[in-house]
């Protein structure tokens, strides 16, 4: 069988609905809930947008918007660049990443029963290899997505899960990076939170693991992902490419799944 007849059956699967495909993307809007970082510290900016015409005189065959936000607003992509950790890594940026790196096999972590019981719950290298006994070892360039219902929470304070000593929302342990970026070679990492890190994470050594670990080893995060529940744990393939910002830390995106039908 010839390559060409791969994707072949790939598009009939599609068509046919052998193939899903899964939207795990946001809606983006003003609404849509961002970071919040200490005080101290510059905020992200939230989704902005404006009419320049629609159908009237100042277009009056076209419709279109103008929109401003930080390049981590909702679901969004944060390249190696965005970290101190990542600044001097090679291709390390939005528009010099490698494209085939925005496209790998799926493995889903389901811990939404225990960040419901949990909002602090932190995936442990013992969860994974817990994980692996039942389903395999994680391949290299996999996508690894952190299952957690977080995005089911359509009430953005209860998102956000803000108190007064910081977030409360699930993550992982810091000594998880280190394994998945180096024995196990991910692409990177996918959660339904609003960043990749814990809510704590702040204050743990590292503080920020995963930005400063999955960054430090050139890898990538997937943040305010959402229907991981519509994957199975493994065999899905995820595509998510950034807009190619030049220089850019990160951007908004569209992350889709192909996942075989139930
Ligand atoms: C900037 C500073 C700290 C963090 C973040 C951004 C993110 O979570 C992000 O969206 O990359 S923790
Ligand atoms: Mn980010």
């Amino acid at each position: 069988m010839g390559h060409s007849n791969t994707l072949t059956e790939l598009m009939l699967s599609i068509a046919t609905g052998e193939v899903r495909v899964v939207d795990l993307t946001q809606p983006l809007e003003p609404k849509t809930p961002v970071l919040q970082l200490p005080a101290e510290f510059a905020q992200a900016t939230p989704f902005e947008i404006g009419t320049l015409s629609e159908y009237d005189d100042r277009g009056p065959a076209w419709y279109w918007n103008w929109f401003k936000c930080s390049e981590h607003t909702g679901t969004h992509f944060d390249a190696p660049i965005h970290w101190v950790t990542g600044k001097d890594h090679e291709n390390n940026a939005t528009d010099t990443i490698p494209v085939e790196n925005f496209i790998g096999p799926a493995c889903v972590l389901d811990a939404a029963a225990e960040a419901t019981a949990d909002p602090d719950f932190l995936v442990t290298i013992d969860y994974i290899k817990a994980w692996e006994e039942k389903h395999g070892r994680i391949p290299a360039r996999s996508w690894v997505l952190f299952r957690t219902d977080w995005s089911k929470r359509t009430d953005p304070e209860a998102y956000l899960n803000m108190h007064d000593d910081g977030a409360h929302t699930p993550g992982w342990a810091p000594d998880t990076i280190p394994f998945l970026a180096e024995e196990r070679d991910i692409l990177g990492v996918g959660v339904e939170t609003v960043g990749t890190d814990a809510g704590q994470a702040g204050t743990f050594d590292p503080a920020y693991p995963c930005h400063t670990l999955m960054h430090g080893a050139n890898k990538y995060g997937l943040a305010s992902l959402t229907n991981l529940d519509q994957l199975p744990p493994t065999g899905a393939i995820v595509i998510a490419p950034p807009l190619k910002i030049v220089r850019g830390s990160g951007s908004p995106l569209r992350v889709l799944a192909l996942a075989p039908a139930k």
